[in-house]
């Protein structure tokens, strides 16, 4: 009987320690993340799931009532992860350009690694886009100059526009208003 008690404390032991590095991993090799959306009226309208993947970030975005009616709409990881929703969430800086490029896809220098493909959304103004981001990454620290961790000191965040990235003009494509903002910070 005290042989069995002594194997089941030892196998509950066993058990607490794998958890606790499962748990360690995770912390400093976060595989996903989840923010809420939030509109100019600080008002939640939708999530987006960021997933790690080998190449890059998948990011699915789901929002209601983004924009009046169908539209096109830019959206870019920009620098920091304040979503204070005064002044068009001036608060979140420029684009993630840690490279020090040019912006847009177009661009001969391009791109920030914060710029992405447009999204539409319907006549409800709601949307469900995904898309993956070859230039971020999950982790807390760069991998090598191909992907930048959208984790660093000030974090990051997710902004959709009201208008659409024309994928060249300087700095940030002339999309403009900033119509949704989702925080990106290290949990
Ligand atoms: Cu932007
Ligand atoms: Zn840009």
């Amino acid at each position: 009987m005290r042989t069995k008690n002594i194997i089941t404390i030892l196998s509950l032991l066993v058990v607490a320690g794998v958890l606790f590095i499962v748990f360690a991993y995770n912390n400093m090799h976060p595989k996903a993340y989840e923010t809420i959306l939030i509109n100019n009226a600080g008002e939640e309208i939708g999530t987006a799931i960021f997933v790690e993947m080998n190449d890059g970030v998948q990011i699915t975005v789901q929002a209601q009532g983004l924009a009046q009616g169908a539209g096109t709409h830019a959206i870019h990881i920009h620098e920091k992860a304040d979503c204070t929703p005064l002044e068009s969430f001036k608060n979140t800086g420029g684009h993630f350009n840690p490279a020090g490029k040019d912006h847009g896809l177009h661009s001969a220098n391009g791109q920030h690694a914060g710029d992405m493909p447009n999204i539409i959304t319907d006549a409800n103004g709601d949307t469900t886009s995904v898309m993956v981001n070859h230039h971020i990454t999950l982790q807390k620290k760069d991998i090598g100059q191909e992907r930048f961790s959208v984790f660093d000191a000030d974090g990051s965040a997710l902004i959709i526009h009201a208008g659409e990235d024309d994928y060249k003009s300087q700095p940030s494509g002339a999309a403009g208003p900033r119509i949704a903002c989702g925080k990106i910070k290290s949990p």
